[in-house]
């Protein structure tokens, strides 16, 4: 009977211990109900497994790759060479030629020179602009010439008509740009001046091309910054060359963005850096001595090598005036005659000459990118005298 009790006992104590030790063991190993179930992250390079049939997760796609936009570099112009410019261009000096040229040798191939015909000449030269001085100089020597020459056929006229002119505008002067004539003076530093609506940012433009087309690296300063226009404008035509512009906040320090974009320049390794400057009127005292300014601030890191003054030939002996003051302020180095098709005037190239002893170095022939043309006193006075 003991031992039925104490078998019964342990039989009990057993049960027991299995009920208090491995049911909850089974419990813990049991999977949980609530918990939804995330698939494990897939190694890094491998494909994740499929996902268990119960469990909803979004198809996993293999990644699209965004296609890359092939961005095609901008299209840039190839300026045309500038030799032999102005010969190509020659007809655009259609106005002169009619005054200067063919009126001058009409005149001259009389049989007899008599004082209305001087007179006549002399006029012809004045309404030309070429200025009184320059006009009474070669009146004279013409007179002289034809006294000792006597008769003259038409090939004599148009040789001696030809020689004068060229030796009143200078045959010999020095003409060449800084940025081309001292290739290592780098960056050469030009800043163009002038009048409002000369054609400044238009010339500024234009040159870049000119230096492009003569294998230089170009850097614009738009040190206009009246209007914010003005700098788009000038970057326009920087843009179709690949050449980059330095601009400032609309209303800012004009001579800040000069000094800032002679600095880029030199950091850049550019050949050439051309500064456009607004327009200002020569009266306005402000507005010159700004220009000064800028000058001088340009002049604390680098010389200015070139200044361009851009007059407009249409307006003549007005020019005239302009250019002493523009002169006085800063030291003027070549003038750009623009707008030379435009005008029967061609004189005013032998005036402002006289007027200021600067050169012209560069002559506007029309409103396309490469009507600009270095100016070549024998090809000039051909395109007058031939047409
Ligand atoms: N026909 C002709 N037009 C020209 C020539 N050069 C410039 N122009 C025109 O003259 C106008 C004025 O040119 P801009 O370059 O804007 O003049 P700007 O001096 O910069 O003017 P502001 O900055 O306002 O002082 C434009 O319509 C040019 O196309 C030229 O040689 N021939
Ligand atoms: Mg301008």
């Amino acid at each position: 009977m003991d031992v039925l009790i104490v078998t019964t006992v342990v039989v009990l104590l057993a049960c027991a211990a299995f009920v208090a030790l491995v049911v909850p063991a089974l419990k813990r190993q049991a999977p949980s109900k609530t918990r939804p179930k995330t698939p494990p992250a897939p190694e890094p390079g491998t494909i994740a497994a499929p996902a268990p049939a119960e469990v909803v997760v979004p198809p996993t796609e293999a990644p699209v790759e965004e296609p890359v936009e092939e961005r095609a570099a901008p299209a840039l112009d190839v300026p045309e060479p500038t030799a032999g410019r102005l010969t190509r261009l020659r007809s655009r000096l259609a106005r002169s030629q009619s005054s200067l040229g063919k009126g001058l040798l009409t005149l001259l191939s009389r049989d007899v020179l008599d004082e209305s015909t001087w007179e006549e000449i002399e006029e012809t030269l004045l309404g030309a602009d070429l200025g009184v001085g320059p006009t009474q100089e070669l009146v004279e020597r013409l007179r002289t010439q034809v006294r000792v020459q006597g008769s003259r056929t038409p090939d004599e006229v148009r040789a001696l008509l030809r020689s004068e002119l060229l030796t009143l505008i200078g045959e010999d002067t020095d003409r060449s740009l800084h940025a081309i004539r001292c290739p290592d003076e780098r960056p050469s530093v030009t800043l163009v001046v002038g009048v409002n609506g000369t054609g400044k940012t238009t010339t500024t433009g234009k040159l870049a091309r000119v230096l492009v087309a003569d294998g230089r690296t170009v850097l614009l300063g738009a040190a206009d910054t009246f209007r914010a226009a003005a700098a788009d404008q000038l970057q326009t035509w920087g843009d179709r060359v690949g050449a980059r512009t330095v601009r400032g906040p609309e209303g800012g320090d004009p001579a800040s963005v000069a000094f800032e974009a002679v600095k880029q320049a030199a950091g850049d390794d550019v050949d050439a850096v051309l500064i456009d400057t607004a327009g200002r009127l020569h009266t306005k005292t402000g507005l010159m001595d700004e220009l000064g300014k800028v000058k001088r601030v340009v002049e604390k890191q680098s010389p200015v090598h070139e200044v361009l003054l851009v007059l407009d030939a249409t307006t003549g002996q007005n020019g005239l005036t302009q250019a002493r003051v523009f002169a006085e302020v800063v030291a003027v180095t070549g003038i750009v005659l623009s707008k030379l098709d435009g005008t029967a005037k061609g004189g005013i190239v032998i005036a402002v000459q006289r007027e200021l002893g600067v050169p012209v170095k560069l002559i506007g022939l029309g409103e396309g990118a490469d009507d600009l043309a270095p100016f070549d006193p024998a090809a000039f006075v051909d395109a007058l005298l031939e047409g």
